[in-house]
């Protein structure tokens, strides 16, 4: 097996400056002619082979400045063509294709989706359509004719800005110019050929130019589609105003498509969408539907920039794009909802997903340095880490520095292919920071722990701060060097009020770098015991260690001037209780009745002001948050039981204010998916589910009236999904009454696939199996599959990880079937193997026989097998 590593890297020798693509679409014979303007690359190496990438390509045709090559002149095979004396001057090679896209069932390259024609190219799916240079830093300037079939596919789209379209008369045909001025990499290739309606609308960006801003999706679902468009607009109208970002070419198209393995793909001038990142109506989608399209549709535009504009020169520098990307789409998301509550909800995922790679055997660096498969290193690190990276820098050199910084590295690397080097080196000359510490951020891996003490010394009225930074090993990495943290502070008085006290370690934004193994700083004029609030904000991508007492915590979750701290107070108030009680600590009476009265004050003082906070604070760590924390021999009955004592608990001695909530709190007459009515939906359902573990026949009775009477989807499903834990025949009447009502509609019906993969219940490994059987499901669709066996295996921590092993072997079953159709699809299942090593050791043996039972399986998948052979180690 082939391992690629960075320290390998070199130019192509070869360089691809023109790309002429004549594309005629046919369901299982689609035939490419691509003509390349090529040339040597100076920097290359000389006289050399020119070795051409492929991937079950047939190769039709060859041609060397328009003479046909001769056997000998060339080797082919689907996956390579090698010409071995190529010219040392320019030249034009020409290659005929023939590609199945009905066959293509692993969704990269050309395939088919309901009918119509699409693409995938990144990472490596260019290749796959016709022979190609295909790797980041090979930048061409893209033509593209499309034909097709009239009737088959009236819309042809392509890359850039149209050119030509016409009749080809006689034949039923027509066809389609597309020309893209901007070099760019094959990875943001793209076409599509389909039935397909639209919606579009004029945008005219900061310097007037007047730009077509489109969707096309399934005709018959343009009224579900605005919300898309207007998320578009203003993330164009955003990205202007805050990193002067300007769209570029005359037209911008979004297509949704059902089959996709990712979430979307930002092809140059024309994003391919999931449609469950596009569609939505209130009957149909959820707020965090709502939410998620507003993030992905910016996200996507703003690869413009970030990926586009300046690409990567290797796959090793992902995080590039990624990184960044995803920086910018949650500094959108937050400006355009709640800075805090977004705050929040990406620290849950940072920390569900990403601390949880880094703990297992698949923790890698941002910048990893060797891949077996690039397909497999689209994680939480490269993503949501790669996102804290960026947020450090800008919180180190503070807003302006970092707008500048920007600046900078958009003028100097602009039609580049750069590297993680060059980023930072932009920010290095605007501050004249040497930031090749920081920079150990891309390069090691694990997520660092820091302890935090504090000494309160009266008679100096001083307060020390003791910090302690120190990261476990992870694989390829068994010892650490210490991280430059950024830890943003403050000090709170016992009584809940901000104290103004000195220290110069400190600067004038609350940032303290922590960049040492151990280091202490000291506070003057400090007049009382002070409680200190610490990664405000969640500074850094750290798990913390500090010794407050409860009360303590209590304050800050009264208090604090940081918002996140204050529900931070509140997780870490219910997790200490979660932990000990999963674990068989016992815990006093007098320890649950304070955190009640935590919760219930906190209820009383502050929920209505800010409902969706409020929402946050309820809603305890999940089964997976709580094993993490324990880390190791890890039981999730006792998790899973401990959590719902828990929110019985609560739920019981909260249930007058939580009552008042939702019948105060009862929906608005028309839906409307804003951040403050979506708020308001999520405490009342917060407060629908603490009633409900509280009195689960209360709580039965109201969610059922709720599940009737909803006029949304968000409210149907969460009144759903509370039926979901008490078992009985109104839950079975609610499942058989959501699934007639929306027996046609795929998307729904995902949501209902995954709440019943999702019951704790012995039999939902049965349950799950009889709806594979079900008519709406299909291994084809990673949509279907994600929502089924994935929620199934991410999800439901007690039945995924049954102590007899079922859950572990039907997943295993269910990898190497789909891994015949759509490895990617396949490799991601399998990721949810990621907290074996964490179980206790009955669950540990069972889970290290189904991973064997899918490693000694002949003939896996490049991705697949990867994946479980780095899982084992
Ligand atoms: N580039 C793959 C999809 C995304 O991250 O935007
Ligand atoms: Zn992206």
């Amino acid at each position: 097996d082939h391992i690629v590593r960075l320290e390998d890297y070199l130019p192509s020798d070869f360089l691809i400056d023109r790309v002429e693509l004549d594309v005629r679409l046919h369901p299982t014979a689609t035939k490419v002619t691509a003509t390349l303007s090529m040339r040597p690359n100076p920097a290359g190496r000389s006289d050399v082979p020119l070795i051409l990438d492929g991937d079950e390509v047939n190769l039709k045709g060859i041609a060397l400045d328009e003479r046909a090559l001769e056997a000998g002149e060339f080797e082919a095979s689907p996956q390579s063509l090698t010409i071995s004396q190529p010219p040392q001057h320019p030249f034009k090679l020409t290659i005929e294709t023939e590609i199945n896209p009905t066959a293509n069932t692993k969704l990269m390259g050309l395939y088919r989706s309901s009918g119509n024609y699409c693409t995938q190219c990144e990472a490596e799916g260019f290749r796959r359509i016709t022979y190609f240079l295909d790797r980041p830093d090979v930048l061409a300037v893209y033509t593209t004719r499309i034909e097709a079939d009239r009737e088959e596919a009236p819309v042809l789209l392509g890359n850039g800005n149209p050119v030509e379209s016409g009749i080809i008369e006689g034949t039923g045909r027509h066809y389609a110019v597309w020309h893209d001025p901007f070099p760019k990499p094959s990875y943001l290739f793209a076409l599509v050929g389909g039935r397909l309606g639209k919606i579009a609308k004029p945008f005219t960006t900061m310097n007037g130019r007047e730009v077509e801003i489109a969707v096309y999706v399934e005709p018959g679902k343009e009224d579900r589609a605005g919300y898309a468009l207007d998320a578009l607009e203003r993330s164009m109208i955003w990205d202007e105003r805050v990193f002067g970002r300007e769209y570029d070419l005359d037209v911008f198209n979004i297509v949704a498509v059902s089959d996709f393995n990712m979430g979307a793909m930002e092809n140059k001038g024309l994003n391919i969408f999931n449609d469950k990142y596009v569609l939505a109506s209130p009957e149909t989608a959820t707020d965090t539907d709502y939410a998620n399209i507003e993030a992905i549709i910016a996200h996507e535009y703003f690869h413009n920039w970030s990926g586009n504009r300046v690409t990567c020169r290797d796959w090793f520098q992902l995080c590039l794009k990624e990184g960044l990307t995803v920086f910018r789409d949650q500094e959108f998301s937050s400006d355009e909802r709640s800075r805090p509550v977004h705050r929040i909800a990406e620290v849950k995922t940072l920390r569900s997903r990403q601390f949880l790679e880094d703990a297992s055997p698949l923790s890698h660096p941002v910048r990893p340095n060797q891949y077996r498969e690039i397909n497999n290193f689209y994680t939480a690190t490269v993503y949501e880490k790669g996102a804290e990276i960026v947020r450090m820098l800008k919180t180190i050199i503070g807003d302006a520095d970092f707008r500048r910084g920007m600046d900078l590295y958009y003028d100097r690397c602009d039609g580049t292919a750069a590297t993680v080097e060059d980023f930072l080196k932009a920010f290095a000359d605007v501050t004249g920071l040497d930031l090749s510490h920081f920079a150990r951020w891309y390069a090691q891996s694990g997520t660092p722990r820091v302890e935090v003490r504090g000494h309160y010394d009266g008679t100096t009225q001083t307060y020390r701060l003791d910090f302690k930074q120190q990261t476990p090993p992870t694989p390829g990495q068994p010892t650490k060097e210490p991280m430059v943290i950024p830890v943003v502070l403050g000090l709170v008085t016992q009584d809940g009020q901000r104290m103004e006290a000195k220290c110069e370690r400190v600067n004038s934004r609350g940032v303290f770098l922590l960049d040492k193994t151990e280091d202490s700083i000291t506070f003057t004029g400090v007049s009382s015991r002070p409680v200190p609030s610490v990664f405000r904000d969640f500074s850094a991508p750290v798990k913390v260690s500090l010794d407050l007492t409860n009360e303590e915590l209590i304050v800050l979750l009264r208090h604090d001037a940081d918002a996140f701290n204050r529900w931070q107070a509140a997780q870490t108030l219910a997790m200490r209780t979660l932990a000990a009680r999963s674990t068989g600590v016992p815990v006093s009476e007098d320890a649950m009745a304070s955190l009640s009265s935590a919760f219930k004050g906190f209820l009383e003082e502050a929920a209505l002001r800010d409902p969706a906070f409020a929402a946050l604070v309820l809603s305890l760590p999940s089964d997976a948050d709580i094993a993490q924390e324990i880390g190791q021999d890890v039981d999730p009955d006792a998790i899973h039981h401990a959590r719902k004592e828990l929110r019985g608990h609560l739920g019981k001695n909260c249930f007058e204010k939580l009552a008042d909530f939702y019948h105060s709190l009862a929906p608005a007459k028309t839906y409307s998916p804003d951040a403050a009515s979506a708020g308001r939906r999520s405490l009342r359902n917060a407060a629908l589910d603490l009633l409900a573990a509280a009195d689960p026949q209360a709580g039965e009775k109201l969610a059922s009236k709720q599940f009737e009477t909803a006029t949304n989807m968000t409210d149907r499903l969460a009144a759903l999904s509370v039926l979901m834990t008490i078992p009985g025949s109104l839950r079975e009447s609610a499942i058989a009454s959501f699934e007639e009502r929306y027996r046609d509609e795929p998307l729904v019906l995902d949501k209902w696939f995954s709440l019943q993969a999702a019951i704790p219940e012995d039999t939902t490994v049965e349950r799950v199996q009889r709806l594979m059987e079900h008519p709406a499901f299909s291994m084809n669709n990673p949509n279907r599959v994600r929502s089924l066996i994935g929620s199934f295996a991410m999800l439901n921590q007690v039945q995924f990880n049954r102590k007899d092993g079922a859950g572990y072997a039907f997943l295993a079953s269910i990898v190497l079937r789909a891994d015949e159709l759509n490895p990617q699809l396949a490799s991601r299942l399998l990721t949810a193997f990621s907290s074996w090593k964490m179980m206790e050791s009955t669950r540990r043996n069972h889970a290290r026989i189904a991973l064997q039972s899918i490693a000694q399986k002949p003939s896996l998948s490049r991705d697949v097998g990867d994946i479980v052979n780095r899982s084992l180690e």
